[in-house]
């Protein structure tokens, strides 16, 4: 495979991975939604999330070392999220709080619990 076609390749599979996310603005209120963080220059993007129980989240790692998001609390742990590597947790009520990165612990984020029927 030439190098150019390695590149488009791998372009696809973002485009590929951008496909399952949707808003909650525009999905049904009661629908799970797949919601996706971008880990970027040491930096979870967005870094506040609002999620229901039944969503998901996933997380894409875009920076050249590994990382993690892991609750502050221990209640959930992706591991180590490898450079281009992705992973996701299933949001139940617990999964409600602070995370950060244990590699780099000035990475912050937050999942925000809101009702179901809101
Ligand atoms: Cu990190």
């Amino acid at each position: 495979m030439t190098r150019r076609n390695f590149l488009k390749n791998a372009a696809t599979v973002v485009a590929a991975l951008q496909v399952p996310v949707a808003q909650h603005a525009t999905a049904q209120a009661s629908e799970p939604v797949v919601h996706r963080v971008e880990i970027q220059q040491f930096r979870f993007v967005p870094d506040t999330l609002k999620v229901r129980p039944g969503d998901r989240v996933v997380w894409v790692n875009r920076d050249i070392v590994p990382h993690t998001a892991t609750a502050v609390d221990g209640n959930w742990d992706t591991g180590k999220i490898e450079a281009n590597g992705v992973a996701e947790i299933a949001v139940v009520t617990a999964s409600t709080n602070a995370y950060f990165c244990i590699y780099h612990p000035s990475m912050k984020g937050r999942l925000e619990l809101v009702p179901v029927d809101a």
